[in-house]
């Protein structure tokens, strides 16, 4: 199949709010070919419908993306190098081989700095929770350390937003549930401040504003309670990630997770 006739119909299958489908919507608002990909919403709240999983073969995780002759791509990362190379016209990734395994060195940290953030807002052990946000300023430390050897003046690792940017963006928003249910913020040192600087351009980033931090925090609330993925948590009905009531219209949720667990109603669900 040719380029264009493969950009007809190419198909997402993903969660709204899912950090790494929210790197495809950016790439492509980079590429301004936003609209050439259909997102289809799959209710992860629901158990995954049999022709999903017939298209995936079993496997639950999401996105997906399907091509017009029903082929099928898995992991996210994956999928950002297909479209990168189906539309060539306005590249994201860099062109020098140098660069670019900068860069790709940068994309090899996601997997760490995700885990560090999700097993912290999910924990539930009071005693754990120095020892969480020492492992995340770890974290944030590394990046740190990358950016002043490879970009010491920034913003950005390169002249403006790109790969490693599309790649990390997604997190620094989901980390807003780490300000709200842990209070855990970025310390102003030296050791953070080159992170910060990349972090807060990321954030402030035009083709990246597919969601917002009220949105995060409401939806991510099960979360906190340490229920991934659309889980249900004992004594409730509905998850924090349905999409009825509309998050707009639901009160801010509790911060203290460690003490109090809200119910359905105060929740607004
Ligand atoms: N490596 C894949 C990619 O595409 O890059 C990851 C895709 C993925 O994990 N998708 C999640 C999913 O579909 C939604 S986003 N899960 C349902 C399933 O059945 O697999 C959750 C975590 C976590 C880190 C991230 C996420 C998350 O812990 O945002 O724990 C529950 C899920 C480290």
């Amino acid at each position: 199949m040719t380029a264009a006739a493969a950009m007809t119909a190419l198909t997402v299958h993903h969660i709204p709010v899912c950090p790494f489908s929210q790197r495809l919507e950016i790439l492509l608002s980079l590429k301004g070919r936003r609209d050439d990909v259909r997102f289809r919403v799959v209710d992860v709240t629901q158990p995954r419908p049999d022709w999903l999983l017939e298209k995936t073969r079993g496997t639950t995780a999401l996105p997906i993306l399907e091509t017009a002759d029903g082929r099928v791509l898995k992991e996210s990362l994956v999928i950002l190098q297909y479209l990168e190379d189906l539309f060539p016209q306005r590249t994201v990734a860099q062109h020098d081989p140098y660069r670019r395994a900068v860069e790709n060195m940068l994309t090899r940290m996601e997997g760490d700095f995700c885990n560090q953030g999700y097993a912290y807002v999910m924990n539930q052990d009071l005693e754990r929770r120095v020892a969480l946000r020492e492992g995340m300023l770890k974290q944030y430390a590394r990046l740190n350390d990358f950016l002043v050897e490879h970009a010491p003046a920034g913003p950005f690792l390169f002249e403006a937003f790109g790969w490693a940017e599309t790649v990390f963006t997604p997190f620094f928003m989901r980390f807003w549930f780490l300000e709200y249910y842990e209070d855990f913020q970025l310390p102003v040192e030296d050791r953070y401040a080159r992170v910060r600087q990349w972090r807060d351009a990321c954030l402030s980033h035009p083709a990246a504003q597919q969601v917002t931090k009220e949105k995060i925090v409401k939806l991510y609330y099960d979360y906190a309670k340490g229920a991934g993925n659309g889980a249900l948590l004992p004594g409730r009905r509905r998850s924090s990630f349905a999409f009825e009531p509309d998050w707009h219209a639901r009160p801010w949720p509790p911060k203290d997770k460690y003490k109090h667990s809200a119910t359905d109603e105060e929740l607004g669900l």
